[in-house]
C-alpha cells in the first residue's frame, strides 16, 4: 500500500483545520476520449491515475467509468470491478458518481450504490448543463439520501447553484443527517447554467453554509477557466479542493491539460503555499465520518 507522501499534513481532524482535502475527479462523463486522449477511460488507466494522484496528495477519488467504446456507463459489474481494483491498489476514499451522465436513468443512478462504495455524490437539484439539463427531482434526491443512510454510504452533496443549498437544508431537516453524521458539500462552480465561478459567488454560498449543521465542510471546483480563482478562493476561505479532467481540460491559456497528475500537483502546490498541506486518506475518512 502507498505510504503517506512527503508534505502531507500530520495533524488530525478536528483541530486539523490547516489541512486540505484534495479530491481528484479524473474522467467525468462529458469529454470524449477521441478529443482528449489523456482522459483515463479503461480500468487500467483509471487505477494508474489513481495511484499517481494519491502519491501526489489526493485523498478522495470521484469516479465516473466508461465502457469498451469509452462511452460513459453505469454498468453495475464494471462499477463493482472498479471499486474492487481501486480498493486493492490504493487507499483513496472511493466516491462513485451517482450523477452519471445527463442521459442516465434515475434507476441506474440509484443502483450505483449497489457497487458498495464508501462514498457517493448526491446532487442537490436540477441545473441547466450547457445545452442539456441535469435532472435531480426532489423525490429522487430523497430516495438517494435515504438509501445512502441505510447502507452507510457517505454522501458528498454536489451544489451547482445556490438554491441547492436551500434544498440541502430542507433535506437534512426532514430526513436527518447522512451516514457518519458529518455534512460535506462540494461547490461545482462555473457550469454553464449553474452558479458562476467567482469569489463573490463563493462568499454568497458560504453565507448559506451557515444554515447547515455545525462542522459542515466544503470543497470547491471551478469548471474550465474558473478553476484557478475558485481554487484560490476556496483555500483562502478554509475550504477543500476538487480538481481533475472531469472539470478542467486547459492548464493555462493555449495549453491543454496533460494529465490528472498535473492538476493534482498544482492543487498540492497551492495548498502548501497556503500552509494548508494535503491530508491523507485516513485523515479524510475521519473528517468525512467514514467508518
Ligand atoms: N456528469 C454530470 C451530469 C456527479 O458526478 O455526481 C453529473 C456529475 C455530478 O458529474
Ligand atoms: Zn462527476
Amino acid at each position: 500500500m502507498p505510504s503517506r507522501p512527503a508534505g502531507r499534513a500530520a495533524c488530525e481532524y478536528p483541530g486539523m483545520s490547516t489541512g486540505t482535502l484534495i479530491t481528484v475527479a479524473p474522467t467525468g462523463a462529458e469529454s470524449a476520449k477521441a478529443q482528449v486522449p489523456a482522459l483515463p477511460v479503461t480500468l487500467d488507466e483509471l487505477v494508474t491515475t489513481a495511484r499517481e494522484c494519491e502519491a501526489l496528495g489526493a485523498a478522495v477519488i470521484h469516479v465516473h467509468i466508461r465502457d469498451d467504446r469509452a462511452e460513459p456507463t453505469l454498468d453495475l459489474g464494471r462499477l463493482k470491478d472498479t471499486v474492487a481494483a481501486l480498493r486493492e491498489q490504493t487507499e483513496l476514499v472511493i466516491q462513485l458518481s451517482s450523477g452519471g451522465a445527463v442521459t442516465d436513468s434515475e434507476a441506474d443512478r440509484l443502483a450505483v450504490l449497489d457497487a458498495g462504495p464508501e462514498m457517493a455524490s448526491c446532487t442537490m437539484g436540477t441545473v441547466n448543463f450547457g445545452d442539456d439539463v441535469f435532472l435531480n427531482r426532489w423525490e429522487f434526491i430523497v430516495e438517494l439520501h435515504t438509501r445512502m443512510q441505510e447502507r452507510g454510504v457517505v454522501p458528498e452533496y454536489e451544489i451547482f447553484d445556490l438554491g441547492h443549498l436551500v434544498s440541502l437544508r430542507r433535506l437534512l431537516e426532514k430526513y436527518g443527517l447522512p451516514a457518519g453524521g458529518h455534512v460535506h458539500v462540494d461547490f461545482v462552480m462555473g457550469v454553464p447554467g449553474g452558479m458562476d465561478g467567482t469569489v463573490q459567488t463563493l462568499v454568497a454560498a458560504l453565507q448559506q453554509l451557515r444554515d447547515l449543521p455545525e462542522g459542515t465542510t466544503f470543497s470547491a471546483t471551478g469548471i474550465g477557466r474558473t478553476t484557478l480563482p475558485v481554487m484560490m478562493a476556496a483555500l483562502a476561505a478554509g475550504g477543500h479542493l476538487r480538481v481533475g479532467m472531469e472539470d478542467t481540460l486547459t492548464y493555462a491559456k493555449g495549453q491543454p491539460v496533460e494529465s490528472n497528475m498535473q492538476l493534482v500537483a498544482r492543487a498540492v502546490s497551492f495548498a502548501q503555499l497556503a500552509q494548508r498541506p494535503p491530508i491523507d486518506p485516513a485523515q479524510a475518512r475521519r473528517m468525512l465520518g467514514i467508518r
